[in-house]
């Protein structure tokens, strides 16, 4: 993933896509903006939540990050957000904004599948009630597979006769195949592996090519779901068939509309609010002295509501949970680059920890520096108290996570660093 993550948020017309996106962006206005280069209004930063650095160093308090901002070492990590809208029933075939939904689509790295649990809209997103959710879960990773499978059973016959003749390995002929969804050659490749008793690829029937678009979505489309609407009082019961469903798939509860409200609040000071937990403080709780403003009864009701039937029963509203749980699934860990390693400070000021780039866990350090610092030649890997460290060693969480890159003088022919 040279390029920075991007996640997709999808699902079928009023499951909460947008609201969800909405709930994970409208965050603090004191942070920085992110340079994103597309200009798309579906496309917004989300914040991902990690425990920074500085907390390590009792640094906190000198903390500035240059993207996003850090409260008490709790970091919040720009992630660029899709929502990849006109996705109904059909769309495989082209109805509704189908193809404009699959291009879309081929770019994220990962899904967030937003379900309405609240049984309140049908397949096509209109209001009903009663309506099984399970459905949807289903629906939308058959869409998705349709989409691909139909694309290479139309070619399949060339397919193989291509393969056979240029004597190339599956990986190989799979890549010019699945390129087109933004896919890696050791993307492919894992996705071959992780199937068992493959036959050569001219042997396969229809059940091996599903079995292989299967696989492939497996690692192109890794996806959490984000069962939405947990507020509503049906909710209850959907989510448990769905998670019995599907024991295996990644959920999370959420309740996007009630972030909204609660960020709103925050904003305009009627209430102290941490995005992802549990706790809200009002005028009320904290007593006079505070600087928040006063709630009239029908908001304080409000908020009792929702502690009642959100906060306390799951513990957060969920979605902060579940932009954390796509990133986990594509494996990335945040890194601290720095200029000075001995005081963690960039090229000026005393603002320490200013960088942090999301990285594959287990990535070496020399890939680390290209991706962010383009091809430069480096001089020498300083970790912390001056650590040397090799170009080879990986990177994990508390382990050569915070790295000084020292470039060779005139040895840059990218200039970013
Ligand atoms: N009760 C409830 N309603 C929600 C929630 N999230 C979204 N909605 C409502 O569902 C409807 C569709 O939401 P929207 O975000 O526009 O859906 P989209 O079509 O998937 O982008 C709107 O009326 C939202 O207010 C939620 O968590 N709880
Ligand atoms: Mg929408």
């Amino acid at each position: 993933m040279p390029r920075d993550p991007l996640i997709g948020i999808v699902g079928k017309p009023s499951s909460g896509k947008s609201t969800t996106l909405n709930s994970l962006t409208d965050a603090n206005a004191k942070i920085g903006a992110f340079p994103f280069t597309t200009i798309d209004p579906n496309r917004a930063t989300g914040y991902l939540q990690v425990d920074c650095a500085c907390a390590r160093f009792g640094k906190q308090e000198l903390c500035k990050p240059n993207y996003g901002w850090c409260t008490g070492g709790k970091r919040h990590v720009p992630v660029e957000l899709l929502d990849v809208a006109g996705l109904i029933p059909g769309a495989s075939q082209g109805l509704g904004l189908g193809n404009k939904f699959l291009d879309d689509l081929r770019q994220a790295d990962a899904l967030i599948h937003v379900v309405d649990v609240s049984g309140t809209t049908d397949a096509e997103g209109k209001a009903t009630r009663g309506y099984d959710p399970v459905k949807d879960v289903e629906w939308l990773q058959d869409e998705i597979r349709l989409w691909i499978e139909t694309n290479l059973k139309k070619r399949w016959g060339s397919i193989v006769r291509r393969h056979t003749a240029t004597k190339s390995s599956i990986v190989d002929t799979l890549r010019a195949q699945f390129g087109g969804y933004g896919a890696t050659a050791s993307l492919i490749a894992r996705a071959v592996d992780s199937i068992d008793n493959l036959p050569p690829l001219e042997e396969w029937d229809d059940h091996w090519i599903t079995t292989m678009v299967k696989h492939f979505m497996m690692f192109k489309f890794p996806t959490v779901l984000a069962l939405n609407k947990i507020d509503h009082p049906d909710a209850d019961k959907n989510v448990s068939k769905i998670l019995l469903k599907y024991p295996d798939s990644r959920a999370v509860l959420t309740s996007a509309i009630t972030e909204v409200f609660l960020r709103r609040l925050a904003k305009q000071n009627y209430i102290k609010y941490e995005e992802g937990t549990e706790f809200i403080d009002t005028l009320e709780d904290v007593g006079p002295g505070s600087d928040l403003r006063p709630l009239d009864e029908k908001l304080l009701q409000r908020i009792e509501t929702i502690r009642d039937l959100v906060l306390f029963r799951f513990g957060s509203t969920g979605v902060v949970q579940v932009l954390q749980e796509a990133v986990k699934v594509l494996d990335l860990i945040p890194v601290f680059t720095v200029r000075n390693i001995q005081t963690f400070t960039g090229s000026s000021g005393t603002s320490v920890f200013r960088d942090c780039t999301l990285v594959k866990r287990g990535t070496t350090v020399s890939k680390v520096a290209r991706s962010i610092m383009g091809e430069v030649t480096i001089a020498a890997i300083e970790g912390v108290d001056g650590k040397r460290i090799s170009a080879t060693d990986t990177v994990d969480i508390g382990t050569n996570d915070i790295l000084s890159f020292k470039v060779v003088p005139g040895g840059l022919t990218t200039s970013s660093a």
